[in-house]
C-alpha cells in the first residue's frame, strides 16, 4: 500500500517522535529488567539456607529511580526480603518502586504481611516477577492493587522460577523437589565389573557433591547402596557457612532462640542462626538395614522407609509405605517428607532407586559427574528407567557444564515429551 505523500520536514519529526518513544520505554524496560535481575541475585543469596521457605530477593528504588534499598529472605523466621529492604530504604520509598521475585506475601505468619509493609512505606508501584502459588499467602498483589499501587507481574518470571525451583515444587505440589546426582565414567559406569567403586570422581567433585548435599532438606540412598557401601550420607562441606557465597553452603533452621526478627538490615542480609542437618533415608522394603550400618549413627537423624506389610525389629525412625512397582510408592515418600518440611531432596546411590523415581515420574534435576575416565565393563549409573523402546526415552536438557577438578560437573532436567506426529 502507498503512503500518502507528506510533508518531508513532517516526517522528520514523526520520526524522531517515534525514536523518542521507542527509546524511553526501550530504557525503562530496560531499568526493570536490570532491577529485577539485581533481585533474582539476591534471592540466590539465601539458597540452602530459607527451608522450608522460599528464596526472595527485593530491590526499591526512591521515587526518581535511585536504588534504595536491597534485601533478600535469609532465614525461615527471619524477615522477609521486602522487609529487609524497606528498613534499608525508609523515608526514601515513598512514591517507590518494589521489585520482588515472589509476590508479596499477604498474611501473618512468622512475620506480618508485606502487602501491608509496602503499602505503609509509600511504595507507588510494585514489580513481581513470579505469584505466590500458597493459598496461606497469596494475595498481596490484589491488595496493593486495591489501594491504587500499580502493580506488574512476570518480569523475568523464568529466572523468578528458576532461582526457586525447589520452593515453588514444594509448594505446587506438595511433595519435595528431587535432584538425581551420580558420578560415572565417560562411558556411564559407577562401578568395576567386580563391585568397587571408590573415587571415580576426583576430591573437587565429592567437595561439590557436599557442598549440594548439605543445600538439600534429605539425602535419599537405597538399600543397595547401603548394603554395598555402608555410605554415611551426611554433608560435610569443605568450608564453613560463608554469608557472602550466593550459592549458600548451610541449609539452616529456626533460630532456637528467635533472632529479633525487627533488627536485621543490610547489614547482616546474610546472618544465618543455625545449621540444619540435611535428613538421611533409606528405601528399603524389606527392612533390610543393618543395625550397625553408619547410616544409622547420631550423626543426623534417619528415616527408613520400609514396606507397610514388613516385619522388623530394626530400631530406627521408619516409615511404613505401600508397595508399588516391585518397591515402594516413592510418591507416598515424597509426601511424608513435604509433611515434615523438607522442601529439596538429594538422591544419591543406586541405579535401581534411581531407575524407580523415574519411571514414577519424581525427577526434576540431573546432576552428572563424569570422570574422564573408561571402565568398559561394570553396573550403569541407571537401572530400569521403564524404557522398552526409543520413543520411550527420558529425555532432558543441559542447563549447565562445569568442570569441577578434572571432571565435569553436567547439570539437565527434563523436558516434556515432544508431540507425537500425525501418521
Ligand atoms: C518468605 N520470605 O521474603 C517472602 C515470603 O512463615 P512466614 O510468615 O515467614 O511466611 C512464609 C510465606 O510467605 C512463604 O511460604 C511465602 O508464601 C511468603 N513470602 N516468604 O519466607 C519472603 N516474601
Ligand atoms: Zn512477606
Amino acid at each position: 500500500m502507498e503512503t500518502p505523500a507528506q510533508d518531508p520536514a513532517d516526517s522528520a519529526r514523526a520520526a524522531r517522535e517515534a525514536h523518542a518513544l521507542t527509546d524511553a520505554a526501550h530504557t525503562h524496560a530496560v531499568t526493570d529488567i536490570a532491577h529485577m535481575a539485581r533481585a533474582v541475585e539476591l534471592a540466590a543469596c539465601g539458597r540452602g539456607a530459607t527451608s522450608p521457605n522460599p528464596v526472595v530477593g527485593c530491590v526499591v528504588l526512591d521515587a526518581s529511580g535511585n536504588v534504595a534499598g536491597e534485601g533478600f529472605h535469609a532465614y525461615a523466621g527471619g524477615p522477609h526480603a521486602e522487609v529487609v529492604a524497606l528498613r534499608e530504604a525508609g523515608e526514601r520509598a515513598r512514591g517507590g518502586t518494589a521489585y520482588v521475585t515472589l509476590e508479596p506475601c499477604d498474611h501473618t505468619g512468622r512475620t506480618g504481611p508485606c502487602s501491608l509493609a509496602l503499602l505503609g512505606a509509600g511504595i507507588a508501584r510494585v514489580v513481581v516477577a513470579v505469584a505466590d502459588p500458597t493459598p496461606k499467602a497469596a494475595g498481596g498483589a490484589a491488595r496493593l492493587r486495591a489501594h491504587g499501587v500499580v502493580v506488574e507481574s512476570g518480569l523475568l518470571a523464568e529466572e523468578g522460577e528458576r532461582v526457586n525451583a525447589e520452593w515453588l515444587t514444594y509448594a505446587r505440589l506438595g511433595r519435595p523437589y528431587v535432584t538425581w546426582k551420580f558420578a560415572a565414567t565417560l562411558d556411564g559406569r559407577s562401578a568395576a565389573p567386580d563391585g568397587t567403586s571408590q573415587w571415580i570422581t576426583s576430591p573437587e567433585a565429592r567437595a561439590d557433591v557436599h557442598r549440594l548435599r548439605a543445600e538439600s532438606g534429605a539425602i535419599i540412598a537405597g538399600i543397595g547402596t547401603v548394603l554395598a557401601d555402608d555410605p554415611h550420607l551426611t554433608a560435610r562441606p569443605s568450608r564453613p557457612a560463608d554469608a557472602s557465597d550466593p550459592t549458600g553452603p548451610a541449609d539452616v533452621r529456626d533460630p532456637a532462640s528467635s533472632a529479633d526478627a525487627s533488627r536485621p538490615t543490610s547489614q547482616d542480609r546474610g546472618a544465618r542462626p543455625a545449621v540444619r542437618v540435611p535428613l538421611r533415608v533409606v528405601v528399603d522394603s524389606e527392612a533390610r538395614t543393618p543395625p550397625g550400618a553408619r547410616v544409622l549413627d547420631g550423626a543426623a537423624p534417619t528415616l527408613v522407609a520400609v514396606a507397610d506389610d514388613v516385619e522388623t525389629r530394626l530400631k530406627a525412625d521408619l516409615i511404613r509405605l505401600p508397595r508399588h512397582d516391585g518397591g515402594l510408592d516413592l510418591r507416598a515418600l515424597l509426601r511424608e517428607l513435604a509433611a515434615r518440611e523438607v522442601v529439596s531432596v538429594f538422591l544419591e546411590g543406586g541405579p535401581t532407586l534411581a531407575g524407580a523415581f523415574l519411571r514414577q515420574g519424581l525427577i526434576d534435576r540431573v546432576i552428572a559427574y563424569l570422570a574422564p575416565a573408561l571402565l568398559g565393563a561394570g553396573p550403569a549409573a541407571l537401572g530400569d528407567a521403564g524404557v522398552a523402546t526409543i520413543a520411550a526415552t527420558h529425555r532432558l536438557a543441559f542447563d549447565d557444564v562445569s568442570p569441577i577438578g578434572p571432571d565435569l560437573r553436567l547439570t539437565a532436567r527434563p523436558v516434556p515429551a515432544p508431540p507425537r506426529k500425525e501418521s
